[in-house]
């Protein structure tokens, strides 16, 4: 079952449009998912979180832009590292978590990265690499190089931070993500747009060739 947690940091103004950006957190368990979620919802760390699946909404202020964000905080992964067709369908934009200190939840990112990748569906869409827990450097077993390394072959963004030490480094990571669900909206919109032109460009000469 997934709750859904509906928390208004802010009201709206009349008549204002409001954007929504739906962001899927995985990763394996315990990596740090839903630290990572309070942390930005919160600002806080705890400590310890239950296993509860939920989806949490914030309103933010992104370049002067109201944005309704909603992070569906996963459970599923684990080591088959499988994704749901619903979690495909519903996200704008992901963010794939794994520890530094464990080499198994950087493997599980790597072939939930492939999954994505390979669907026909999510294959362009924004995704964002946490390194997480860099606070613990004495237990690394994935260098920040692998981390980036991978980042830059699949096309994503990478952050290492710390959601038990800093709140900024985990507001870089969704305010990043954000950017990149309207960049990439914007472009599919222009390509529509472009598609249209040629569209009628051709109905008119096909039609001029047929007279
Ligand atoms: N040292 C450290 N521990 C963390 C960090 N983030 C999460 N944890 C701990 O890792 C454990 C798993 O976190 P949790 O958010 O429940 O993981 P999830 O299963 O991926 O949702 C908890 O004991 C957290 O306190 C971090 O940045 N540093
Ligand atoms: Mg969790």
């Amino acid at each position: 079952m997934v709750v859904e947690v509906k928390t208004r940091l802010e009201v709206m103004e009349p008549n204002q449009q409001r954007v929504e950006a739906n962001i899927l957190l995985l990763g394996a368990h315990n990596v740090g998912k839903t630290a990572l979620t309070v942390r930005f919802l919160t600002r806080r760390f705890i400590g310890e979180y239950g296993d509860i699946e939920s989806i949490y909404s914030r309103v933010d202020r992104v370049d002067g832009q109201e944005i309704c964000i909603n992070i569906w905080d996963s459970q599923a992964g684990g080591k088959s590292g499988s994704i749901s067709d619903k979690q495909l369908q519903w996200a704008d934009g992901m963010v794939l978590v794994y520890d530094i200190c464990d080499r198994g939840s950087f493997e599980v990112t790597r072939q939930q990265l492939q999954l994505i990748r390979r669907s026909r569906k999510m294959s362009s869409v924004p995704v964002v690499i946490v390194a997480n827990k860099r606070d613990l450097q004495h237990h690394r077993r994935v260098s920040s190089e692998e981390g980036h390394l991978l980042a830059l072959t699949e096309r994503c963004g990478f952050f290492e931070v710390s959601a038990a030490e800093t709140y900024h480094g985990v507001l870089l990571v969704f305010h990043r993500l954000v950017d990149l669900v309207r960049e990439t909206r914007a472009l599919r919109k222009s390509m529509a747009g472009v598609r249209g032109i040629v569209r009628s460009v051709s109905a008119v000469f096909g039609k001029k060739r047929a007279e």
